[in-house]
């Protein structure tokens, strides 16, 4: 039988299990992957497909929420054929990522969740090419909004002659978070990640297609888990090799959640999350002399200053005025979003930008 905390469940988890639930032989276990409309999930009988209950999550049930990748669901176990999910316990940690739509003129969203329940968030970011500060902020901030603890990789450092001033670049805007330039390849850096690596604890690998998250994974197993396609180096495109979202077990005890290439990262309500990314700019806004500064005309703000005087760059400021106004304008349509589930004729229409609000690989 498997013990499923070796897989990260705990009494967090455990506490929400109510006395009926148990009573109907509802037993927790967590979702592996997800494919389409496909879940795989392990549970204390080994792994299984399963499938949802059709009239717990059906539109207007009491569960809105679906499963993702690392949920800890409750399943009903079925010896006949697929385990039935009843319901998704409450997340100690997800990262999301909006998919902008735009459908009869009304800009619209959903909410995608990338993966649930990690312990440390690793934003894969590759020397060679995909190297960007200001999207590298973007992903800071999903990642401090999501509840697990971020971690930049600044991978394939072996191809790389000189990368230390790359990496205190970094270093100046991921404030108070580990970077660690690493090679899956040779090895080189590696050691540096051992301090995550503790048996139960789940990892989550974000970033652009070919940067080399799958090739991680493989590298921390020792062993080809999953497939990684050769990719020329030149124009650096990945193929996105990974298509669908899984978690792994290795043998040392730590669970990883492997994600395909994200094209883009939309942007949800980081408001929280930019605080901790920026927490420098949150620093200087405090000092400003007026409460409710614009950091425009007033005298004695503490912005202007810094930006004078170069303790800030203007571009770092631009980044998080950029963000914190997507973040505003994202929390208005999650709020749009959930009004229209409650009530489909109230549906509001939204202003809807045609500028991307968001980067491409
Ligand atoms: N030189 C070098 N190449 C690497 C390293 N890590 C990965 N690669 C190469 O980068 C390419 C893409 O690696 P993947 O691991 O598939 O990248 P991925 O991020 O999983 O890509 P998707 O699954 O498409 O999102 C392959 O050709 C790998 O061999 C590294 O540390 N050094
Ligand atoms: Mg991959």
């Amino acid at each position: 039988m498997i013990n499923l905390k070796e897989y990260g469940f705990y009494d967090y988890f455990e506490k929400q299990i109510i006395d009926e639930e148990k009573q109907e032989g509802l037993i927790p276990s967590r979702v592996i992957s997800v494919h389409k409309e496909s879940y795989k999930i392990i549970s204390e009988y080994g792994e299984k497909n399963a499938k949802l209950k059709g009239s717990n999550f059906y539109q207007d049930s009491k569960y809105q929420i679906y499963p993702a990748v690392g949920d800890f669901v409750l399943i009903k176990p079925n010896s006949m054929g697929d385990d039935v999910i009843y319901r998704v316990l409450s997340r100690r940690s997800y990262f999301s990522r909006i998919n902008p739509t735009m459908r009869n003129n009304i800009a619209s969203a959903s909410e995608q969740i990338v993966a649930a329940n990690f312990d440390y968030v690793f934003i894969m970011v590759s020397l060679n090419h995909d190297f960007n500060l200001r999207r590298l902020e973007r992903y800071l901030a999903a990642a401090w909004q999501s509840g697990g603890t971020p971690v930049v990789l600044l991978t394939k450092a072996d191809l790389c002659e000189d990368y230390e001033d790359m990496v205190n670049e970094v270093k100046g805007i991921a404030l108070a978070v580990e970077v660690l330039a690493i090679s899956s390849l040779t090895g080189l850096g590696m050691e540096g990640l051992k301090q995550f690596l503790k048996p139960c604890k789940t990892l989550v690998f974000l970033g652009s297609s070919g940067i080399g998250k799958s090739s991680l994974v493989n590298a921390l197993a020792k062993e080809q888990l999953m497939k990684v396609n050769i990719i020329r180096e030149e124009d650096s495109k990945g193929h996105h090799t990974t298509t669908y979202r899984q978690l792994f077990k290795l043998e040392n005890g730590v669970l990883i959640i492997d994600t395909p290439g994200m094209r883009e990262l939309g942007m949800w309500d980081v408001e929280d999350g930019l605080g901790e990314t920026f927490s420098d700019i949150e620093d200087l806004t405090d000092q400003c002399r007026f409460h409710d500064c614009s950091h425009k005309t007033e005298p004695g703000c503490a912005v202007k200053e810094a930006l004078e005087i170069g303790t800030l760059t203007i571009e770092r400021w631009k980044s998080y005025e950029k963000l914190l106004r997507e973040s505003q304008y994202s929390a208005k349509k999650a709020n749009c979003l959930k009004l229209k589930a409650k009530n489909n004729k109230n549906a509001m229409k939204l202003p809807y930008s045609s500028k991307k609000n968001y980067d491409e690989d």
